[in-house]
């Protein structure tokens, strides 16, 4: 499963009390005080690391705590500082306030970090003039953690067009295929291969309208599409789900439109499926919708069609890359 979601809460460590303490010297009642400062707490901060795909770790832990600081000692002697706390996300995270919905910072490059939840201050020893200080408290957060993926091509369409079907033909993805609509309810990823040069496609759960506005939690999914390169708009051709295989392209780019007009803007590469029927052979002579370059034929089923379509769709990502 891909885990794109998580919230966690997180509370940097507190700082050590400052310490109150004096010299003892032999026959002086009353020494000098040489009470120590206190120790920092521990931060909260968050890396952004390639070697982690997931949010899948913060499903199951959600509560994250740096160290305080330890206390001062006589002597002068400062407190030991907290233990920072460091959580590793995929690039791509975006880190957002869980309260207030804010951003608080998008890692989108692996190396990048954040201290999230400052650790508080040691406190003060005394001294002469001043008593000492207990530590200030660290910073507790309520975060959500959410990863929009990162793909090279996104493969969109209805329900049942086949995306599953493609995404597992061309690559060495195995995501659940079956004939009824909502089967994919994450999105799946995978690698294609052509020649030396690779590339990562996710096949995004079926969008229907009114996704942009979360039907069929289509919002969820759009968010993935926004950080792909470019588009595969896979079309069932066969119509044997019930759909205008013209309406449903227009409907589609419409509800991408309604989301961010920057959808509208992504490079789509245009795939009639399900070929191999012979409904398709007569829908296609109809299929003509204005201002549309080449419509590859293919069938994720059989594969006609398919290497001259991977070959057309690596092309077109060259361009963009
Ligand atoms: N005849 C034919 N059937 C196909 C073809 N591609 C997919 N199918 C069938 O269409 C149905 C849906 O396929 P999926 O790949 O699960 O479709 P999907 O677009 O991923 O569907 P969702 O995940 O529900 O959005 C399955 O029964 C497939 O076997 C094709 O090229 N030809
Ligand atoms: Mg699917």
């Amino acid at each position: 499963m891909f885990v794109d979601e998580a919230k966690i809460s997180v509370k940097a460590g507190n700082g050590g009390g400052g310490c109150a303490s004096f010299e003892t010297t032999r026959g002086k009642k009353y020494g000098r005080p040489n009470g120590g400062i206190g120790g920092q707490g521990g931060n909260i901060v968050i890396l952004a690391d390639n070697n982690r795909q997931t949010l899948i770790e913060f499903r199951f832990n959600k509560h994250f705590k740096a160290t305080s600081g330890k206390h001062g000692g006589s002597n002068n002697k400062k407190g030991e500082d907290g233990k920072e706390c460091l959580l590793r996300v995929p690039p791509g995270t975006i880190i957002r306030d869980s309260d207030t919905g804010a951003i608080l910072r998008d890692l989108s490059k692996t190396g990048e970090q954040v201290i999230i939840a400052r650790g508080g201050a040691g406190g003060r020893g005394n001294s002469r003039k001043r008593e000492a200080t207990p530590g200030e408290a660290g910073e507790s957060r309520e975060l959500s953690l959410e990863l929009k993926l990162v793909a090279d091509v996104g493969i969109i369409g209805y329900p049942n067009a086949g995306k599953s079907t493609l995404l597992s033909k061309i690559t060495s993805a195995r995501p659940r295929i079956a004939g009824f609509p909502f089967t994919t309810k994450n999105p799946n990823l995978g690698v294609a291969q052509l020649g030396d040069f690779s590339f990562v496609i996710a096949d995004i759960p079926g969008l229907i309208e009114g996704a942009h506005s979360g039907r069929g939690l289509g919002d969820r999914f759009l968010r993935h599409i926004e950080r792909t390169r470019i588009l595969v708009h896979l079309i069932d051709m066969s119509g044997i789900e019930g759909r205008d295989p013209e309406v449903s392209f227009s409907k589609l780019n419409m509800e991408l439109g309604l989301y961010s007009k920057e959808l509208t803007l992504k490079k789509q590469v245009i795939v009639a499926n399900k070929m191999d029927m012979p409904q398709s052979k007569e829908t296609i002579k109809f299929f003509d919708p204005k201002g549309v370059g080449k419509v590859y034929r293919i069938s994720a089923m059989t594969g006609e069609g398919i290497s001259d379509f991977l070959k057309g769709l690596a092309a077109e990502l060259k361009k963009v890359i």
